[in-house]
């Protein structure tokens, strides 16, 4: 692993979670940092990387890497020393790819439909079923703790918890104890730690130029 991996990142979106991984992962990287405000991320050099316009994004040598799922995946994989991926073979790497895949295609988008107000329709087409048995299904599983696949930190941990710290922030969560305990435990780490303070660091300049 000798390619420089470049974070496209803008600050206090969820480009800091990969910003947090990436300190857990005591990965060598660069920050390409762009102002949202300004509307950077939205200017011609970063469509060329990424079309959508959205972070974050990675780029590993030649390979680019789009969606918070396929990043979190992609590099606790090219670190294994790190241990934050269950290998290939270890009875956790199901669940740990069931939990990773459930974040993009169930959890994210029922909390934005609900924040948006868009009408989920019918439960069988859904992709997410019905909100209710969604957000429960997770619960059970994060109440079982400390970490989504028990003792074991995880990658899996780094996108729930900012996840949930960012929702919760805007007010797209039920205020509960298990979950206000697990991002609390989660970013109690130093690498957590270390991402917030360069996290905010960054905003401050965007803010003062
Ligand atoms: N599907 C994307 C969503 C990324 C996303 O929505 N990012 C927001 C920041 S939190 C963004 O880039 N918004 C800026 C824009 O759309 O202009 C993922 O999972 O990574």
């Amino acid at each position: 692993m000798n390619q420089q991996i470049t974070l496209y990142h803008c600050p206090h979106t969820r480009s800091t979670g990969v910003l947090t991984l990436l300190e857990e992962l005591h990965a060598p990287y660069e920050l390409h940092v762009m102002n949202m405000k300004k509307g950077e991320n939205r200017a011609a050099p970063y469509l060329a990387v990424n079309p959508m316009g959205k972070v974050p994004a990675i780029r590993h040598g030649d390979a680019v890497v789009t969606e918070q799922v396929a990043i979190y995946l992609y590099l606790a994989d090219l670190f294994p020393e790190a241990k934050l991926a269950p290998p290939l073979g270890d009875p956790l790497r199901g669940p740990y790819l069931r939990w990773m895949a459930f974040y993009g295609s169930c959890f994210e988008p029922a909390i934005i439909d609900q924040w948006m107000q868009n009408k989920p329709g019918n439960k069988t087409a859904c992709h997410y079923g019905d909100f209710d048995t969604m957000f429960n299904t997770m619960m059970e599983q994060l109440s079982k703790g400390p970490y989504l696949l028990g003792e074991q930190f995880s990658a899996l941990d780094v996108l729930w918890a900012t996840a949930f710290g960012w929702m919760g922030y805007f007010n797209l969560l039920p205020k509960l104890q298990v979950i206000d305990d697990y991002v609390a435990r989660v970013n109690s780490r130093p690498a957590a730690i270390a991402a917030r303070e360069k996290d905010a660091q960054l905003a401050e300049e965007q803010a003062a130029a």
